[in-house]
């Protein structure tokens, strides 16, 4: 495969793509090359057969300190704004329609959490730290933070976040359901995003699409619109192969050999 200069990619488990942000001495900080990057690794794994479900991480000091400010701070209005700086950020939830597991340990500040946030589900160590302190920059969040992080936890939480630039710590982030699971250190992090991944991914590839797009459609549309759209998924699964193949095992007490058709 190609060679990335800011992140490392793998595929350490059956199904499981893995993708590690690799810039340690800016702790991660996302500049556009990092972006362009992820997205061309992404990409890949979304047109790769053999991967049902992606694991990004970073390391154990930061998953990412935010978008890289030295390379935004003499942007005008008019090439912020002209040229959509930042809009390819937003490929990454779109295009992607695999699962994606977000391991956080260290900072998660800024763009790295909204990028985390970006995961479908988010887990983290005991030493994750979340914020969104643009505040302090002059600016606000501007890849999805005031509106993603409002809807995991609340907007009294969000906004005090937000307002004050403080940051949320791993265990808050568990109480809150920010993350889905605290583990007890970075390597258990890191290896239950994989297990989870690895189990996913043994699933047939059009249920989990399906699971996902489902869920997400939860966050756009009020709950009887919501339903309808569910169940016309659902209706529709029985177009495929895999309903056939799961639901026969099933009564036959047998395993399923998903074929993802
Ligand atoms: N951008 C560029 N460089 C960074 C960033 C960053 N976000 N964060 C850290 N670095 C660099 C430091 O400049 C330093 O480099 P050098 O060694 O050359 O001086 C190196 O990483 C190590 O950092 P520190 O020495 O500061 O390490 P500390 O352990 O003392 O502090 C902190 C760690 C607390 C994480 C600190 O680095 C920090 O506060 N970083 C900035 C956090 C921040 O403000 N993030 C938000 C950025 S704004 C943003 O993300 C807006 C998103 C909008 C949408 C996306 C736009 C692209």
């Amino acid at each position: 495969g190609r060679t990335f200069e800011y992140i490392k990619v793998s595929t350490p488990k059956p199904g499981v793509g893995f993708i590690e942000l690799n810039r340690p001495k800016a702790l991660n900080a996302l500049c556009t090359p990092l972006i362009l990057e992820l997205n061309s690794a992404l990409r890949t794994f979304q047109s790769d057969t053999a991967v049902g479900a992606v694991v990004l991480t970073g390391s154990e000091r930061a998953f990412a300190a935010g978008a890289d400010i030295k390379e935004m701070k003499d942007l005008s209005f008019a090439q912020a704004y002209g040229n959509d700086f930042i809009e390819s950020w937003s490929d990454l939830v779109t295009f992607l329609k695999k699962p994606l597991i977000t391991a956080v340990n260290g900072y998660a500040l800024g763009g790295g959490c909204e990028l985390a946030m970006m995961g479908d589900i988010m887990y983290c160590g005991p030493k994750a730290v979340f914020g969104q302190p643009e505040i302090k920059l002059g600016v606000i969040p501007g890849a999805g933070g005031s509106q993603r992080l409002t809807k995991a936890i609340g907007k009294s939480r969000a906004m005090e976040c937000i307002l004050t630039g403080d940051n949320i710590t791993a265990e808050q982030a568990g109480e809150w359901g920010l993350v889905a699971k605290v583990f007890e250190g970075p390597q258990e992090c890191v290896d239950g995003a994989l297990a989870t991944a690895e189990k996913i991914a043994s699933y047939s590839q059009i249920a989990a699409k399906a699971c996902k797009e489902v869920v997400n459609k939860s966050q756009d549309l009020g709950i009887r619109e919501g339903i309808e759209f569910e169940r016309r998924v659902f209706h529709g699964l029985f177009g495929s192969q895999d309903q056939k193949i799961g639901m026969g095992a099933f009564a036959a007490k047998q395993k399923p050999e998903w074929t993802n058709e």
